[in-house]
């Protein structure tokens, strides 16, 4: 029980526009730190929480880390105290406030916890002129779902008082279990479950050999919260030599840079991967650990290839899969490369909104094992959020099943089920006004489209994607416009829902091939590119040609 002395209710009044998005609450650092924003929002989810009968905090445990960006520490704090206030029996608290995303997904799972604030901004830059997020994560170790994060919303624009506690801050750097008031807190070690949940997935004995053998490896951690899992796993367990991980400790500021493991944010494992007698296989994590970035020697594996390959190879290269997979989904935006794979294992492939709360229902309900998305996000059943590490590991094992290079599984898999070429362009730092005019302009021009030329193709369909939850029946429209083209290619255009400046307009290309004869995606995706420019008007409304990204 909470002392009622050190118990303090505090009046506050609502903050505008604490609306989760596609992954949680993200902000400039500097809004996160105005007094009693982060109170307001966590006590808004409590409240939330509260609102299910069957749930008792005196009975529950909370579960709490970060991606180790800047004010992760000091959130951590604030939420240790206002979890306490609220009565809950149990805080498990990362030691160091280092907890990478899947880590709280599993650790949540296997302490039975009711939930876990992960406290990150992804993969966008830290500092305090950059950004935080916060993100609560359900009893199933998954993404709040969107009911829930509405009821969330709901409770921020209402609120007027938040409970937490005269008490002094915690050791969050030693592993102990702490009396906070009532409340016990433990801080824990945040490798242990999730490195033990991946030898039960994987066969680290086989795959020791294989890094023992010759088989030379860099791992990128991008100075964000991989590096300890990544050292741990690759360098103590499985003998790979020291500095086969860069980047290893975390950054408050990562460094300055984008701890966004793609071809431009990864140049300089980009750059190794080029060089002549360069590493067989290269990798990298965003800030919390969930994406993850697959490189051979001088080659790019995009996301969707990388879903529909480890589903081709997953049970005979590993163990954790042997039992065969009830069925694959991926966002609607992803490749389609994973749906040809589920055809040919005769299992269903699932197309979802974009964002990782929409896989949580299907894996629940043991449809779904294995899933991905074009965002550089790949998993499985093992938690319910992505998995960086996960994905590199499930590599590592098709790589020593198969004894091929990179290329060489990749080049065999377009062989067997063709090539999906494909490509993600934004453009950043839109006005917002602006763009939401241009996408409702769009949606008024669907039913007009087919016919037009759109690029080397005609226009076949073009709808707004919506989606019903096969499990729980709810229905999420307005996902984003899809143009199908007669030469098989598939444009799709949104708005991202995890920016925190402005609109960033995200335009995805897909081209389907057969016999992928062609090696330069560019030249087979510049039609439908500028089809799209300029159905948008893109230069006209924002002075924009090119992308700012492109992945
Ligand atoms: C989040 C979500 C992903 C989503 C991605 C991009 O990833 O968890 O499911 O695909 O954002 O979303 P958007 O296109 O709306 O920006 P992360 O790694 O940022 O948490």
């Amino acid at each position: 029980m909470t002392n009622p002395m050190t118990v303090r209710s505090t009046a506050t009044t609502p903050f505008p526009g604490q609306r989760p998005g596609t992954s949680g609450l993200r902000k400039k650092t500097r809004v996160f730190m105005e007094p009693g924003y982060v109170e307001n929002f966590v006590q808004s989810v409590f409240n939330a929480l509260a609102e299910d009968p069957e749930v008792d905090f005196g009975k529950e445990a909370l579960v709490v880390g970060g991606d180790g960006r800047y004010f992760n520490r000091q959130a951590i704090q604030t939420i240790v105290r206002m979890a306490a206030a609220n009565g809950f029996r149990r805080v498990l608290a990362a030691r160091g406030g280092i907890l990478s995303t899947p880590a709280m997904s599993a650790v949540i799972r296997r302490k039975g916890a009711l939930g876990g604030f992960v406290l990150s901004a992804s993969h966008n830059p830290g500092g305090i002129d950059a950004d935080f997020g916060i993100k609560y994560n359900i009893r199933n170790g998954g993404p709040a779902p969107a009911a829930f994060t509405e009821r969330i919303y709901a409770h921020t624009r209402s609120i007027s008082r938040y409970r937490t506690l005269d008490w002094p801050d915690i050791d969050l750097d030693r592993e102990a279990t702490l009396a906070v008031d009532g409340c016990e807190v433990r801080v824990f070690d945040p490798l242990e479950e999730y490195v033990a949940l991946m030898q039960e997935l994987f066969d680290f004995d086989r795959l020791r050999g294989f890094l023992t053998g010759g088989f030379r490896m860099v791992f990128d951690a991008m100075h964000a919260v991989t590096g300890p899992y990544a050292r741990r796993i690759f360098e103590d367990l499985l003998g790979a030599p020291a500095g086969t991980v860069l980047h290893a400790t975390p950054l408050e500021d990562f460094g300055g840079e984008h701890p966004d493991p793609n071809l431009t944010h990864a140049a300089e494992l980009v750059a190794r991967m080029e060089a002549p007698e360069g590493p067989d296989f290269g990798a990298a994590c965003d800030g919390d650990g969930d994406r993850n970035l697959i490189l051979g020697r001088d080659f790019f594996v995009t996301p969707g290839d990388s879903l529909a390959i480890i589903a081709e190879h997953a049970q005979r290269a590993i163990p954790g899969y042997r039992g065969g997979l009830a069925g694959l989904a991926r966002s609607m935006p992803t490749s389609t490369a994973a749906d040809r794979v589920a055809e040919a294992l005769g299992i269903p492939c699932y197309e979802t909104p974009t964002g990782w709360k929409f896989f949580g229902n299907l894996m629940d309900a043991g449809l779904c094992t294995l899933c991905g998305e074009e965002s550089f996000g790949t998993g499985s059943n093992h938690i319910r959020e992505k998995d960086g590490l996960w994905a590199v590991l499930a590599w590592l094992s098709i790589l020593e099943e198969t004894r091929q290079p990179v290329s060489g599984v990749v080049k065999a898999h377009w062989r067997r089920f063709g090539r999906s070429y494909y490509q993600r362009h934004d453009y950043e730092g839109l006005d917002a006004a602006t763009s939401t005019e241009m996408m409702d302009e769009l949606r008024e021009r669907l039913p007009h489209l087919p016919g037009q030329r759109l690029g080397a193709g005609e226009i076949i369909r073009a709808d707004d994607f919506s989606y019903t939850d096969p499990v729980d029946g709810s229905t999420s429209s307005a996902q984003g416009i899809r143009i199908f083209l007669d030469d098989g290619s598939r444009v799709v255009c949104r708005l991202s829902g995890t920016g925190t400046e402005g609109a960033t307009l995200r335009i995805y290309l897909e081209s389907y091939r057969r016999d992928p004869v062609e090696d330069d995606i560019q030249a087979v995706l510049a039609p439908a590119a500028h089809g799209i420019r300029a159905m948008l008007h893109l230069e006209q409304r924002f002075d924009r040609e090119e992308p700012d990204v492109v992945t």
